[in-house]
């Protein structure tokens, strides 16, 4: 009776949340505490005190001022400060399985053997964490600490990529005094013909080879500076492209904004291309630049009616003058196209519609019905229906990087409101679309350990803590 007493008072503190740990050590093997959120930070060890180490820490404090909303981030810690990737957001009323079992999972936290296939449950339920060690063989160790610098972690790691892209943008994060802004823009187009002038090509080639282990595709960020500035102080990012093991790969539409009232407003795709170049200029070779259909100044580049490419021309002139106009309308003219990476592809916006040779490719800037469709183009839906299908993707990537067939991502087509990234979309198995220019949530694909990986991190409003002198 007893026995069957104690079980029951088991079960019972499992379904109220287990045990309360307000602070310090505590082994949970084979059973669940809670821990109270408002100022705490924890350290997991799954396969016991000495087993694999986790930390969690709370995101966005100055954003998500109730702490009952706070968006909490499990990092490993060797590698999310040194790589673009490796954590997961734990957001309130969102349950996740940790363990070896997910493929994402055991690739990004590396976990070691003894970590189970289902190992933790972790849930955030609003005022408290719950944890739940689903019996492993191997169990699971929590420390919580209450200490400002503890709890910070994350928070002060930002602080500190942001006074660093401060640093490199040479000043507070505002649209450049126009003869610094020429200088950036002709030295940043110096870097990319420097690209392919060694290799005598003449013109600009559409198709651009790469080879660095990690490609971090970003799309069409549309005047969102801070989305741009989330990737880059989020992790390992700058980390990355500092060690030179990471590159920068936008899918083009940096500039003119896709909401608020005024879309004719291209202040913000100033300041958007000045940080752009400024960051070429910081990582040479190491940030390139995909050709958009937003990427010049033509009359039919319109939204809602309003020519988005005409504004663009005439702020450029009135701020920046003739000269930055049209030396901005050269850099556009030599953009690549397509970026070929052994593990992935990508353009603008869309696969070719035909089939396409060896000799085409080659000479790929002689047929601009075929440039068009790459940043023109969209998925076929009954919308679209003179858009890209799934066998379109497949004969694409097989004339462009032969038969390995590695994934298609493109930008261009956000397909709801609220997200940033579809995979697999279209039911296109390995193609996914990514857009940058989500109001709440910057979306990235990178890759860990080899594997396509795909992140995403609330968009705080972090271009104004760099703007002020
Ligand atoms: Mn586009």
């Amino acid at each position: 009776m007893k026995i069957i007493n104690k079980i029951k008072q088991f079960l019972n503190n499992c379904r109220r949340g287990g045990v309360l740990i307000e602070e310090g050590e505590y082994d949970f093997s084979g059973t669940c505490v809670n821990v109270p959120v408002d100022d705490a930070s924890c350290v997991l060890r799954l396969g016991g005190e000495s087993g694999k180490r986790l930390e969690l820490y709370p995101v966005a404090a100055g954003v998500h001022a109730n702490p009952n909303h706070r968006i909490w981030i499990l990092v490993d810690p060797d590698r999310f400060f040194t790589e673009p990737g490796g954590y997961i957001l734990l957001k309130p009323g969102v349950q996740w399985i940790i363990g070896r079992q997910q493929e994402m999972q055991a690739v990004a936290f590396q976990f070691p053997p003894w970590v189970a296939n289902r190992h933790l449950l972790i849930e955030h339920r609003w005022d408290h964490l719950y944890l739940q060690d689903l019996k492993t063989d191997t169990g699971s160790h929590l420390t919580v600490h209450r200490d400002e610098t503890s709890f910070r972690r994350v928070i002060d790691w930002r602080e500190e990529r942001l006074r660093q892209v401060r640093e490199i943008f040479g000043g507070p994060l505002s649209p450049l005094p126009a003869e610094e802004a020429l200088r950036r823009l002709q030295q940043a187009h110096l870097m990319l013909r420097a690209t392919w002038a060694t290799a005598g090509d003449h013109p600009a080639p559409a198709i651009l080879h790469i080879s660095t282990p990690i490609p971090i595709l970003v799309g069409d960020l549309h005047a969102h500076t801070d989305n741009l500035l989330t990737l880059l102080t989020t992790g390992g990012c700058l980390s990355a492209l500092e060690a030179g093991r990471a590159k920068l790969i936008f899918l083009g539409d940096a500039v003119h904004p896709d909401e608020g009232g005024n879309l004719a407003d291209m202040t913000g795709s100033l300041l958007m291309m000045d940080l752009i170049f400024s960051l070429m200029m910081r990582f040479p070779g190491r940030v390139v630049y995909l050709r958009g259909n937003h990427d010049g100044c033509d009359e039919e580049i319109s939204k809602r009616g309003v020519s988005q490419g005409l504004a663009w021309r005439k702020t450029m002139m009135a701020m920046r003058g003739a000269a930055y106009a049209e030396a901005m309308l050269a850099f556009y003219e030599d953009l690549p196209y397509i970026v070929i990476h052994p593990r992935v592809v990508a353009c603008h916006a869309a696969p070719f519609v035909v089939k396409v040779n060896g000799a085409i490719l080659a000479n790929l800037r002689q047929y601009p019905g075929l440039l068009r469709q790459l940043i023109w183009n969209r998925l076929h839906r009954p919308a679209c229906p003179g858009g890209y299908r799934a066998k379109d993707v497949r004969n694409f990537l097989h004339a462009v990087a032969g038969p390995s067939h590695p994934p298609l991502v493109v930008g261009h087509t956000p397909l709801d409101d609220h997200h940033a990234l579809w995979m697999h979309v279209g039911g296109i198995e390995n193609h996914h679309i990514l857009y940058g220019g989500c109001p709440t949530t910057m979306s990235w694909i990178t890759f860990t350990e080899g594997l396509l990986t795909a992140w995403e991190y609330p968009v705080e409003p972090l271009s104004e803590r760099i703007a002020g002198r």
